[in-house]
């Protein structure tokens, strides 16, 4: 029997047999037993979603387990898959062309010897995730069994917003209402890491982390104009285009695209939040003076260097874009600027960091 028969059948069976008086609790169709007849009919109330048939009866002790399973399998269907925006092959000019000291800045237009030199770079075709990763996305991972990757301090609704309830083996996972599309916080690189790796396994399609040089072509890289900007928005600092500390009176994380003047605008697409509200991983190990490894070495001039990965090894990771506890306009501290780079530890948590996913080869 497929399926769709036996939806149909069973729609048909629990308009049929549903009673509105058991006398024993989930006992739906008042036979006096808990059976698989009402654990399906109790599925069939409990959501419209296609259900996969269970031929093997179950007995009552079972039917609570087997519906908590179906709510975990039902709420982690990948329905929250990051959108993700097309970026074609090409060549762009990654890095700062002014080179200044790496403690302090250099003054406007700042820069770090850490960005520099500007130099070349080919990316092959690759998507970059039009929002940093969202709270109702990475519950859905949780609720697939990812339990490892949650934090209690992720309930904090300041900065966070996911609470667990429930007992080991069997927690659910929910983001506090109103939360649903604040960027995820207080993840660590291996966190980030695994939540590609499962949207990789659910969709069949190749998620993971953007490298460093994918993370910027895609914030910075005009390719109409062949410009590389300081903000995604152009080269003038606006306090009214993210959510940094010199623009806002609350200092914590907005909702992913809350800043839609500040948007990188793309032939292809959009991309929110690339510069401020909370850093964003990227898969490459950090090394100050990576760019001067290049083939072009301290004085590229026009070589080209070939889809970066990033230094072979390293303790630290890559970081981008700033976040909202970071100043964008500052002699002080300008991580917004989209040449930015910074680092942390992948085995560290902030509430500053987050980041938002790739897909491609
Ligand atoms: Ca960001």
């Amino acid at each position: 029997m497929s399926i769709g028969t036996n939806r149909l059948v069973l729609l048909m069976l629990s308009a049929v047999l549903t009673c509105s008086a058991a006398a024993i609790p989930l006992d739906w169709n008042c036979s006096g037993l808990i059976d698989s007849r009402d654990l399906f009919i109790y599925a069939q109330r409990w959501h419209s979603q296609d259900i996969p048939w269970q031929e093997t009866p179950y007995g009552a002790g079972d039917l609570l387990t087997v519906v908590q399973s179906w709510q975990k399998q039902i709420s982690s269907s990948a329905e929250h898959i990051p959108q993700t925006v097309e970026i074609p092959a090409g060549t762009f000019l990654m890095g700062n062309l002014r080179k200044g000291t790496d403690r302090g800045y250099s003054t406007y237009p700042w820069s770090r010897s850490r960005e520099f030199p500007m130099h070349w770079v080919h990316l092959d075709r690759y998507f970059i995730g039009a929002y940093e990763v969202t709270l109702e996305e990475y519950a859905e991972f949780l609720n697939d069994g990812n339990d490892a990757h949650w934090y209690s301090d992720m309930a904090h609704n300041a900065y966070c917003g996911i609470s667990r309830t429930g007992v080991p083996g069997s927690y659910f996972y929910q983001v506090l209402t109103g939360r649903e599309k604040y960027p995820i916080v207080y993840v660590r690189w291996y966190d980030a890491v695994a939540y590609c790796n499962w949207l990789r396994e659910k969709t069949q399609q190749p998620f993971r982390l953007p490298t460093e040089a994918e993370w910027e072509k895609a914030a910075r890289w005009d390719p109409i104009n062949e410009t590389a900007y300081i903000y995604p928005w152009g080269d003038t600092y606006d306090s009214g285009k993210m959510n940094c500390w010199q623009a806002s009176l609350t200092h914590v994380p907005k909702p992913v695209g809350s800043y839609p003047s500040g948007a990188r605008y793309l032939p292809m697409g959009v991309l929110y939040d690339m510069a401020g509200n909370v850093w964003e991983y990227a898969s490459d190990f950090f090394q100050a003076d990576y760019y001067k490894q290049g083939p072009g070495g301290d004085d590229p001039g026009s070589v080209v260097w070939d889809n970066p990965k990033g230094p072979s090894a390293g303790s630290a990771r890559v970081i981008r874009g700033g976040s909202w506890a970071n100043m964008a306009y500052s002699s002080n501290d300008n991580d917004g600027r989209c040449a930015a780079r910074h680092l942390t530890y992948p085995s560290h948590r902030h509430t500053t960091v987050g980041f938002r996913v790739a897909k491609g080869p």
